[in-house]
């Protein structure tokens, strides 16, 4: 069944933001399959973006094809994106029909110009009258696109994880609900960092090691392309906190709190690690480009950490 029919039931607003977002992942699409031909390979400047990155050309594009559908959708009283330093404020008068939409218009930009998976996240939260987002728990809608083989739309609606592939026709077709209880044994994370983690990151990741041949290691380095692996297939995935980036390198608004909804609601779990068990979605934003450490995955993995943190406590000396 075809998005927009699938999602009939949905207060009418709300639709048309998905449907927004919908578009704009389809025209961003267009312009990922062809970069190569139509020469968007490559950087839009040397400066940096308002989270320190340097910005691709596909970079900016998507950003303005995200900003223009979900302006004329007239349902958006702000919008957040990882491009831009500040709020976008589109509507003056505060009304409940009207949505915050935040979002990172495309993740994992240093893949685009080898052609490996890349995508779009987003979150769509109720408007609070006083600020622009506390929590996480405000969020209404999450989800990402992944572009890669084919293009595929998660969406969390009604905490449930539901499933669409981008056809031939581009359309996006629901092909079922995501529920992470895949098996396999992976884990996944930048080892090269591994000098700088710190002492609880060395211990739970070790573990993975000491276990010989059961779990094997994989990492592509864009958020959208982990993350659905970890939601099919099992496993875990972390950008920890470490001596280089004490705060880690992931945003809490535009990635981490999408993709912690995402995996709670198909069961799984988010927390910050860096010594804390903290869910991802009762951390207080501060600040719109606010960084976090994360870990998340299925329960039984993301358990693991926390049983390295209880031994801690108990000073039990962990095997590093
Ligand atoms: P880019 O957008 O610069 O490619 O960064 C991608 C990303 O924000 C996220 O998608 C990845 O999980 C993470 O960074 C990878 O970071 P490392 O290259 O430091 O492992």
């Amino acid at each position: 069944m075809e998005l927009s029919l699938y999602f009939s039931k949905l207060d009418l607003s709300l639709l048309k933001v998905i449907q927004a977002i919908s578009k704009s992942s389809i025209e961003i699409e267009e312009c990922i399959r062809y970069s190569a031909l139509k020469g968007l390979h490559g950087v839009h400047s040397n400066e940096q973006n308002s989270s320190g990155d340097i910005q691709k050309k596909l970079d900016v594009i998507s950003n303005d094809i995200m900003i223009n559908h979900l302006t004329q959708t007239k349902c958006c009283s702000i919008l957040l994106s990882e491009e831009n330093d500040a709020p976008i404020y589109l509507q003056k008068e505060y009304s409940e029909k009207n949505y915050v939409v935040a979002f990172d218009p495309l993740d994992g930009s240093s893949n685009i110009d080898c052609n490996a998976p890349i995508g779009t996240i987003f979150s769509i939260s109720s408007h609070n009258k006083e600020q622009v987002l506390t929590k996480g728990n405000q969020i209404v809608v999450a989800g990402y696109v992944l572009y890669g083989p084919s293009t595929e739309l998660l969406l969390s609606v009604n905490n449930t994880v539901e499933r669409f592939v981008l056809s031939i026709k581009k359309q996006y077709i629901h092909i079922g609900k995501v529920l992470l209880n895949g098996k396999k044994k992976i884990y996944s994370i930048n080892e090269a960092n591994s000098s700088a983690w710190n002492s609880d990151m060395k211990a739970y990741i070790n573990n993975y090691k000491i276990n010989g041949t059961k779990y094997t290691s994989r990492y592509i380095g864009s958020m959208v392309g982990d993350v659905h692996r970890t939601l099919l297939y099992g496993g875990m995935f972390c950008y920890p906190a470490d001596k280089k980036n004490p705060n880690g390198k992931l945003r809490l608004l535009y990635e981490a709190y999408p993709m912690a909804k995402l995996l709670e609601d198909a069961g799984g779990k988010a927390i910050v690690g860096n010594n804390s068990k903290q869910r991802i979605l009762d951390v207080i934003l501060k600040e719109i480009h606010q960084r976090t450490p994360i870990l998340l995955g299925s329960i039984e993995e993301v358990n693991k950490y926390e049983q390295v943190l209880q031994k801690k406590l108990k000073n039990i000396k962990y095997k590093i």
